[in-house]
């Protein structure tokens, strides 16, 4: 593979841990606060994201390259509120789709096909990951910061399989 696909990829495999880091993050903040639901949902999200680095792991293994681990940063340790803590995450959803295109992007200019149908698992699943923390950040602005309605939303995010 061109050096410069197996570097994006790498980057990518150390994202989607960071990702995991920071909703990991999220859901320790919240548990320490007694949002035992909305933690659940965080650390419920960050095993997806390990799911996705171990995509991007395998990928490259398949590939005949090599999968690197880098530094993750500490990410950011409290939230003042819930519905900060859901735009953190659809901001860094945005972001993380940003990356993904550019890696397509790359993948098409090389003419990388197989990377290209790889990474379009992640186009799609982007559609998603943006869209959940999305309606949840429309919801909390709708209603406010009623501790009845917190409650309601806690309960029902506690239910994340
Ligand atoms: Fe949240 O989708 Fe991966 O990073």
């Amino acid at each position: 593979m061109d050096k410069r696909m197996v570097d994006g990829l790498n980057e990518q495999f150390r994202e989607e841990l960071a990702s995991g880091y920071i909703y990991l993050g999220i859901a320790a903040d919240m548990q320490a606060r007694n949002w035992s639901g909305v933690a659940n949902w965080f650390a419920k999200q960050a095993h997806e994201e390990a799911g996705h680095a171990m995509k991007f792991y395998h990928y490259l293994f398949q590939r005949n390259e090599r999968a690197v681990l880098s530094t993750i940063e500490a990410p950011r340790k409290s939230y003042e509120r819930i519905l900060d803590a859901f735009e953190a995450a659809l901001e860094h959803e945005k972001y993380i789709s940003s990356k993904i295109h550019e890696l397509v992007r790359l993948a098409r200019e090389l003419g990388d096909l197989p990377t290209e149908n790889f990474l379009q698992w992640f186009v799609t699943e982007q559609v998603e990951e943006e869209a959940v923390p999305n309606s949840i950040v429309e919801r909390l602005k709708l209603v406010g910061d009623s501790p009845h309605i917190l409650f309601m939303l806690d309960s029902e995010l506690a239910g994340r399989q």
